[in-house]
C-alpha cells in the first residue's frame, strides 16, 4: 500500500516531468516571495503594479509556451498550467495579468501574426517590457461576441477602427492592444488588429470601484476612428475562431489557476480549524468541519487531475474545446464554493482582509464570469451532447 499525502492525494507531483516541476517551483518561489507580501495592500488600495510584468518577464513566466526564438521558454501547456496555479494561489488578479499577456496577446501574435509582427512584438511582450491587452467584449456584446459593433473600415493605406470595448484587463496600462473588429473589407468578418498606445483616437479609461480582482487593472477601450496601416492586421485568421483559439488557452489556464486559489482557501481553513478551539476542542475535531475539509480536498484533487489530463492532450494537439469548457466551468464553480466555505469556517475572522479567504472569494466571482460564464460553458456542453444549440 502507498502512503497518503493529504495535500496531494493523487500524487500529482509524481505525474509532472522534471522540467514541469522546476518551473512550478520557480513560479511558486516568486509568487510566495514577491507577490504574497504585496497582495493584501494592493487589493485594499486597488493598485495594479506594472513592474510585476517586468518581474514575471524576467522569470520567463509570460512566454512559457512561446518558442525560444521569440523570447519565450518553449515549454509545455502543462508547464503553463502549473505556473497559473502558483500565481493564482496568491491572487486571481495576478494570474489574470499573466494569462492575458500569455494566452490572449502573445499567442495570437505568434499564431496569427506575420513574421514582422512576431519579431516586433513577441520578445518585448515575453520580457514584460510591453504590456498587452485583448479587446473582445463590448458594452452590448459579452457572452455573444458575434454581436460586436466595433468596425474596421478600409482606408487608402490600412484601416480605420471605430467602437468601444468594455471590461478589458490591463487596458489602462497597455502598450499593445489586440482588438477584434468586423472588417468591411473582409465581408464584415471578424479580424484581429494590433493597436499601440498613443495612437490618435485611442484611449483606455480605467473602470473603477471593482469589488473583485482589485489588484488587476481593468479598462474600457475607446476607438474614435483610430487609423492603422495594413501591417496592423493579423493576417492569418478570420472569424470568431480567432479570438476563441486564444480563449481556449486562457480558459485552460483558468482551470489550473482556480485550483491554486481553492488550495489556498482549503489550507487556510484546515490550519484555522486546527488552531482555533471552541467548546473545549479544535474546530477541526468536529465532524462538520472535517466533512467540509474532505469536500474541498476531493474537489481540488479531481479538478487538478482533470486539468493535467487536458493539458497533456493540448500538448499532443488532441484537446477539444469542450474539454476545456468542462474544466473552466467546473473548477471555477468549485473554487468559488470552496472559497465561500472557507470564509464561513473562519467565522468573523473570515471577513477580514488579513485572512485572505474573502479576497479569493470576491476574485473568483469574476473568474466564474469572464472567459465565458459558468452558464455559457454549460450551454457549450449541452450543445455538444444534444446537437441542439440553446443560446437563442
Ligand atoms: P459558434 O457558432 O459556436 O462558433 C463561431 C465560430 O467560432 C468557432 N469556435 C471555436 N473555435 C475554436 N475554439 C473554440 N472554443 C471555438 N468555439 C467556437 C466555430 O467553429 C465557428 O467557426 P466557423 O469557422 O465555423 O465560423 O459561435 P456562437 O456565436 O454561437 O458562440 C456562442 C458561444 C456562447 C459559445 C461563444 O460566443 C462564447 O464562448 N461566448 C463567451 C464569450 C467569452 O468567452 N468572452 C471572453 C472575453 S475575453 C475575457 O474574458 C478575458 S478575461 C482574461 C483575464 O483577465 O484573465
Ligand atoms: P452577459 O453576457 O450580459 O451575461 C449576463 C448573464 O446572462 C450571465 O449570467 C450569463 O451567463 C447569462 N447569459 C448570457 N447569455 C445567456 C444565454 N444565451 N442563456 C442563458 N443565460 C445567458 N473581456 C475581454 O474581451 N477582455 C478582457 O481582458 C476581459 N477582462 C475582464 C475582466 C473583468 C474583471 C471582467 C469582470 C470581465 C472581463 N472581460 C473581458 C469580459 C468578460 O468576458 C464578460 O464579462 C463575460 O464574457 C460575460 O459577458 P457580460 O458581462 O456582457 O455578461
Amino acid at each position: 500500500l502507498g502512503a497518503f499525502d493529504w495535500s496531494d492525494p493523487f500524487r500529482l507531483n509524481d505525474q509532472l516531468a522534471e522540467d514541469e516541476r522546476m518551473i512550478r517551483d520557480s513560479a511558486k518561489a516568486y509568487a510566495q516571495e514577491k507577490l504574497q507580501p504585496r497582495i493584501v495592500e494592493a487589493f485594499e488600495k486597488e493598485t495594479a503594479e506594472p513592474e510585476i510584468f517586468h518581474e514575471m518577464g524576467e522569470m520567463g513566466l509570460l512566454g512559457v509556451t512561446c518558442p525560444e526564438a521569440y523570447g519565450g521558454l518553449g515549454g509545455s501547456y502543462v508547464s503553463y498550467g502549473v505556473v497559473a496555479r502558483e500565481i493564482e494561489r496568491v491572487d486571481s488578479g495576478y494570474r489574470s495579468m499573466m494569462s492575458v499577456q500569455s494566452s490572449l496577446v502573445i499567442y495570437p501574435i505568434y499564431a496569427y501574426g506575420s513574421e514582422v509582427q512576431r519579431q516586433k512584438y513577441l520578445p518585448k511582450l515575453c520580457a514584460g517590457e510591453w504590456i498587452g491587452c485583448f479587446g473582445l467584449t463590448e458594452p452590448d456584446a459579452g457572452s455573444d461576441p458575434a454581436g460586436m459593433k466595433t468596425r474596421a473600415e478600409k482606408t487608402a493605406t490600412g484601416y480605420k477602427l471605430t467602437g468601444a470595448k468594455m471590461w478589458i484587463s490591463n487596458a489602462p496600462i497597455a502598450d499593445v492592444f489586440v482588438i477584434w473588429a468586423k472588417s468591411d473589407a473582409h465581408d464584415g468578418k471578424i479580424r484581429g488588429f494590433i493597436l499601440e498606445k498613443g495612437m490618435a483616437g485611442l484611449s483606455a479609461p480605467k473602470v473603477g470601484n471593482k469589488l473583485s480582482l482589485r489588484a488587476s487593472i481593468t479598462g474600457e477601450i475607446v476607438m474614435d476612428g483610430v487609423e492603422v496601416s495594413e501591417d496592423a492586421l493579423l493576417p492569418n485568421v478570420q472569424g470568431l475562431k480567432g479570438p476563441f483559439g486564444c480563449l481556449n488557452r486562457a480558459r485552460y489556464g483558468i482551470g489550473w489557476g482556480t485550483m491554486g486559489a481553492a488550495e489556498f482557501c482549503w489550507h487556510a481553513a484546515r490550519q484555522y480549524g486546527l488552531d482555533r478551539k471552541q467548546f473545549g476542542k479544535p474546530l477541526a475535531a468536529t465532524q462538520l468541519y472535517q466533512k467540509k475539509l474532505a469536500d474541498m480536498q476531493t474537489e481540488i484533487a479531481l479538478g487538478l487531475q482533470a486539468s493535467l489530463q487536458v493539458g497533456r492532450l493540448i500538448d499532443k494537439a488532441e484537446a477539444a474545446p469542450e474539454m476545456i469548457s468542462i474544466i473552466k466551468r467546473n473548477n471555477c464553480g468549485k473554487a468559488l464554493d470552496i472559497a465561500r466555505m472557507a470564509r464561513d469556517m473562519h467565522g468573523g475572522n473570515g471577513i477580514s482582509g488579513e485572512f485572505q479567504v474573502m479576497r479569493h472569494m470576491m476574485n473568483l466571482e469574476t473568474v466564474n464570469t469572464y472567459e465565458g460564464t459558468h452558464d455559457v460553458h454549460a450551454l457549450i456542453l449541452g450543445r455538444a451532447q444534444t446537437g441542439l444549440q440553446a443560446f437563442f
